[in-house]
Formats: structure tokens, C-alpha cells, sequence
């Protein structure tokens, strides 16, 4: 019999540390699936920050970097400028990228450093116990917003795929969602893609994964996937935003 599926060489089988029904799990296979399939793994280096996924460098099976609360993108830049050869992402949730480290993700798109950044958007700090994030909703509760987030003392959710995508120095920007098959596929593409540009050695791209965190939330697995596909994305539409090398929308 063939064998129809195999454990990605590059993720280490452990029982993961995330709650039941999040998608952090999701996203590390699709990675490891790509770096085995560019057969990568020895030059890969990936940039762990601070959030829920900060020890998911306990689950790669190639080098990892622990760094400061928002500060992957710098010391992501550093990686890469000593180690050009190498492919270099950071892991990044919204709290991480969007609240504390967002002018380091502006300043490593404005100087385009080959970089890749996996960008995962739960819309909410899920490791500290669900905070109201810059990316939280209108009207989405959080324990620091317990009726909801109000527009007027807490503002508009920062698009930041969208502000990014607008920097010259960023040649690929898209977002995706987890919630299907079909858009897990279409997450594993968007990631391959960036990870193929860097390797051709093009500047920074940005994937934003729209996930879900059913514990925050306050809600089921299959609840949180269908409220993040009627609320999220309504907000943040999936596809790509950016697309320098490809001639698609930008
Ligand atoms: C300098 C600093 N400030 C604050 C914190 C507390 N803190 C840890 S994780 C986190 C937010 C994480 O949220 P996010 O990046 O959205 O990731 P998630 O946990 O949702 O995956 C915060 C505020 C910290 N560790 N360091």
C-alpha cells in the first residue's frame, strides 16, 4: 500500500502545547510540508516571538530563534543579513506584529529585507487572556472589552497586510484563512510562494493567515472557524494584496 500522507520530516512529533481547536498546529505542518518539499531544511531559520506559538520552537526540526515581543522582524533582519543563503521567516501573532513590534514591521518592509513573514491573526492576545488587540472588531468582546470593542476609545482594527503591501520595499503580500481544506491549501501556496521568492532572492513578502481562538473566544472549534468566516473576513478580505513578481492586483 502507498503510503498517502507522511509526518513532515521537519516538524517533531510531540503533543503540541495549543488549545483544542486552534490553529496553530495547522500552520507549523503547512511550513514543515514546504521546507521538506524545497528540501530546505538545513538553511531554514525561522524567528519565534511572543505570544501563544512562542515555544514552536520546540516542534520545528530545523533552527529557530527565540526573540523578544515584537521584535522578530529585527532580529530577523540581522539572521538574514549574516546568513543571505538562508531562508529566514518570522512567526508572528496579531498582538506581536500589530500592537508592540509594529514599527518593526514597518521598517523591515520599508528596507526590504528578504524575509518571509508568516503573520497569524486571531484578532485577539490569546496567550495572555484575551485582550482587546489593535486587530480586534468592532463590537468583539475581549477580557479587556467586555461589551465589545467601542470605535470611538479604542479606534478602527488596523489593516496591516494592506499598510505593509503599500511599502515599496515589500514584493508579496497576501491573506488567507484557515477554516477548510481548500483554504488550507490555498495557505500552504501563499507561504510556498513567499518562501520561493526569497529563495529566488526577492525582498520581504508578508502572508497574513485569518485564524480563530475558540478559548478567547469563548467558543467551539467549528463556532469560532464559522465566526471568523462571517465576521473576520468580511473585515479583512482573503487574497492577494500584492503581487510585484507575479503581475497580479496590487
Ligand atoms: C515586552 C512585553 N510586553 C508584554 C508581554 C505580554 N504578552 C505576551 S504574549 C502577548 C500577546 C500575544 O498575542 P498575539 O501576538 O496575538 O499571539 P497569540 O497569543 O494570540 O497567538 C503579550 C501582550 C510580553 N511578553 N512582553
Amino acid at each position: 500500500m502507498e503510503p498517502i500522507y507522511t509526518y513532515p520530516k521537519t516538524l517533531i512529533d510531540v503533543p503540541l502545547h495549543y488549545c483544542p481547536g486552534c490553529t496553530h498546529g495547522i500552520i507549523h505542518r503547512l511550513i514543515a510540508e514546504i521546507v521538506d518539499e524545497m528540501d530546505i531544511g538545513k538553511e531554514t531559520i525561522g524567528i519565534a516571538s511572543v505570544g501563544c506559538s512562542c515555544f514552536n520552537y520546540d516542534y520545528f526540526n530545523f533552527d529557530m530563534v527565540a526573540t523578544a515581543h515584537g521584535r522578530a522582524p529585527a532580529t530577523a533582519t540581522g539572521v538574514k543579513r549574516v546568513h543571505p543563503d538562508c531562508l529566514v521567516f518570522t512567526y508572528q501573532g496579531d498582538g506581536d506584529l500589530a500592537s508592540i513590534g509594529t514599527a518593526e514591521i514597518i521598517h523591515a518592509a520599508v528596507r526590504g529585507e528578504k524575509i518571509s513573514v508568516i503573520f497569524v491573526n486571531n484578532g485577539i492576545y490569546g496567550m495572555t487572556g484575551g485582550q482587546m488587540a489593535p486587530t480586534s472588531l468592532p463590537g468583539m468582546k475581549a477580557s479587556t472589552a467586555p461589551y465589545g470593542r467601542k470605535v470611538e476609545s479604542s479606534g478602527y482594527p488596523i489593516k496591516m497586510t494592506e499598510m505593509l503591501a503599500l511599502q515599496d520595499g515589500c514584493v508579496y503580500a497576501e491573506r488567507t484563512k484557515i477554516s477548510s481544506v481548500g483554504s488550507i491549501a490555498k495557505t500552504k501556496k501563499a507561504i510556498r510562494k513567499s518562501f520561493e521568492l526569497q529563495s529566488a532572492g526577492k525582498g520581504f513578502s508578508i502572508i497574513e493567515i485569518l485564524s480563530t481562538c475558540p478559548t478567547n473566544w469563548g467558543m467551539e472549534p467549528l463556532d469560532s472557524i464559522q465566526w471568523m468566516e462571517q465576521n473576520m473576513e468580511a473585515y479583512y478580505p482573503v487574497g492577494v494584496i500584492k503581487d510585484l513578481e507575479g503581475g497580479g492586483k496590487e
